[in-house]
This record gives C-alpha cells, structure tokens and sequence, in this order.
C-alpha cells in the first residue's frame, strides 16, 4: 500500500480540523464590509485582546496585511529597511513599490535577526536630496533564515531606537506564536514595542484562510480602506473567521510538537554527506543546504517527490521543510530515510548512530 504523501513545503498546507469545519458550517455571518459579521467582529475583537492592543483587522492573506501596514507606516519616495531574505522584500510581488511607491533599503543577517548597529547606519540622513527612511519592517520568526526567533532584548531594543529616530516598527509576524512558543512569552509581551503587527491563521494554526493586522484604533481604521482598495471587503467572511477563532484561542498549545519534528528532522539531516544544516533550528522551519552533493536543490525535491515527500527549493543551493500539525514524527522519519537515499551519499564518517 502506498504510503501517504509527507507534505513539508509549507505550514500553509494544512487542512482544517474536523472541528474548524464544524464551527464553519454552523458560524453566524453577516456583510463584512457594513461591519456586520459577528463572526469576523469576534475574531477581531479577540485578536486585539490577545495582542493588547486596541483594534484589529480580519485579512485574507499575510501579504495583504502587510502591504496595507506598510502603505499607512510610509509616504510615496521613502525607503523601508528590511532584512534581506525578508518576506516583505522577497515574496510580495514589490507591493513594497507597487502599492505603497517605497524601496527596500535591505539589509544582510545570516540568522535574518537584525539588530540596532545593523540597522542605524542605514537611517537615511535628514537631507532634502536623500530619500529619508520611512519604516523598519522586521519578521519574528524569519522565514528563509530557517525560523530564527529574536532575542526580546535585541526586539526591544530595536523598536526604542527606531521609535527615537522617529521611525516607526512593523512586525511582520506571520509565525509569531511559533516565536512566543520558544519564548516562553504572550504574544502581547513579545510584540508590545512594535507599533503594528501582521499574524497568520492560515500557518502552523492550521485555519484555511486568513491573517489579522493588529493596532492602534486610528491605525485600523485606515486599514480598513485600504483592505477594501485592495479588494479585501470579504462579505460573510464569518465562514473563514470560525475557523480562525478556533486556530487562535486553541491552537499556539501545540506548536512546540511541530518544533520538536522540525529539530528531529534535522538531526537526522544533518548526518548525511553534502547536507548542512542552516542554524539550529528553534521552531518549525529547517533550511539546508545541498551543495555538498553535487545535486541542485531543486533535483532533489524532484527526486524526493517521487519518493512521497514533498519539500521547497528556495534556491538552487538550499531547501526548506517546515513542520505542521499534518505531519506527525513518523512521517518525518520517512522525510529523513528519503533524503539518505535521495542524497545517495550515506551518512558522514563518524556520525553518531
Ligand atoms: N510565506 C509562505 C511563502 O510565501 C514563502 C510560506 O510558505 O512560508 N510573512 C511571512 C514571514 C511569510 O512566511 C508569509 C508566507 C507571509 C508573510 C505571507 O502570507 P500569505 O501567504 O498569507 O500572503
């Protein structure tokens, strides 16, 4: 009997929990758009209560949440610091310039963490001829990094000096309940200093569909015209906010499982020849590089396909999995056994059994 696919692209791909579904098919809707999905208002309501803050928008995807955050941080012809291997800058279709008329002024960290005395020289001098900067955007945990989380000191201390140098703070936090997991923190705590903050449902949370951008009163107002410029007035989105009460209020508790998979993985990666690992890999995302083998990142998922796993080639030298409440620690030995044979390298001389 064939075994089942082991789908480690993305923490985008789970489906919806039987419960999710039940709650979808029972939730009480209304139109979105005149504010009157109860649904959607309680999912709201919740997010803005569990991140202490006092408003918060329901947004079909990351991206949209944060294209409309950085649209209101930012005037046309201003620069936006971002890590180099940022989501913001990478894999949002230049809505950066697109939407909001900004460049990314990006800057490199091999673990994606920026601190101040990376970022503060970048600060554009006050000069009417120099395009002045107009937002830091950090990510927490940072995707292409490999799930790094920041340090609460060097968060902190990013968004005090950015806020003294008049510059506000955006947190791209897509994954950030994977990072109050490592944290031991609420996520109120970890993201307080930042002035707005984007989360995902539809990651390791498992829901189907949608994020919540989360900020002041004045801050979500504005998000709400710019969602619907964007196209994102939903109408009875009430439909995918059950799922994402469900996803919020129930399922953070787990995340540390997908955590314990991903460092399993890696392990088990990290034995066979031609293969390093990127980091140390605290949460649920394991970035390696290939080039050890003589094969392409993208040959071996191919070739991993074939063999029932399913893994992302983020360029042609590394590929990333990223552990999700689909995948269970069977599952990921079957993921290890298939890049042993894949790589056909064996394991490295003096591997620990
Ligand atoms: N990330 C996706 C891909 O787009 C790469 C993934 O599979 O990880 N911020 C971060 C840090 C993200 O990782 C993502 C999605 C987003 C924003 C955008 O979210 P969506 O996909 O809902 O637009």
């Amino acid at each position: 009997m064939a075994l089942p696919v082991t789908d480690l692209r993305s923490d985008t791909v789970t489906r919806p929990t039987p419960e999710m579904r039940r709650a979808m098919a029972s939730a009480e809707v209304g139109d979105d758009v005149y504010g009157e999905d109860p649904t959607v208002n309680r999912l709201e309501a919740r997010a803005a209560e569990i991140f202490g803050r006092e408003a918060a928008i329901f947004v079909p995807s990351g991206t949209m949440g944060n294209t409309i955050a950085v649209k209101i941080h930012t005037r046309p012809g201003q620069e936006v610091i971002c890590e180099q291997r940022g989501h913001i800058f990478n894999y949002e279709m230049a809505m950066l310039a697109h939407f909001s008329g900004c460049v990314a002024r990006t800057i490199a960290a091999e673990d994606g963490i920026l601190t101040w005395a990376a970022i503060g020289r970048w600060i554009a001098p006050k000069i009417y001829y120099r395009a002045q900067t107009g937002l830091v955007s950090l990510e927490n945990t940072h995707n292409m990094a490999g799930g790094t989380v920041y340090p609460q000191d060097i968060f902190d201390d990013v968004c005090d000096q950015a806020h003294a140098a008049g510059l506000p703070v955006h947190l791209d936090g897509a994954r950030i309940f994977n990072a109050a997991t490592v944290l031991g923190q609420p996520v109120a705590t970890v993201t307080k200093k930042a002035d707005s903050v984007m989360f995902c449902l539809s990651k390791g949370l498992g829901a189907p569909v949608g994020s919540l951008l989360v900020g002041s009163r004045g801050f979500i107002d504005q998000a709400r015209i710019y969602r619907k410029s964007l196209g994102g007035g939903m109408r009875q989105a009430g439909i995918l906010a059950a799922a994402g009460l469900i996803a919020l209020e129930q399922m953070p508790a787990r995340l540390s499982e997908d955590h314990a998979n991903a460092r399993f993985l890696a392990e088990g990666i990290a034995d066979i020849t031609g293969v390093r690992v990127i980091g140390t890999v605290q949460t649920n995302i394991l970035v390696f590089n290939v080039a050890g083998t003589g094969q392409t990142s993208y040959d071996i998922c191919r070739r991993l396909a074939e063999h029932g796993v399913l893994a992302s080639g983020i360029d042609a030298d590394h590929i990333r999995m990223v552990t999700h409440m689909d995948v269970d620690r069977d599952a990921c030995a079957r993921a290890i056994k298939a890049v042993q044979d894949v790589c056909g390298c064996g394991r490295r001389a003096g591997a620990a059994d």
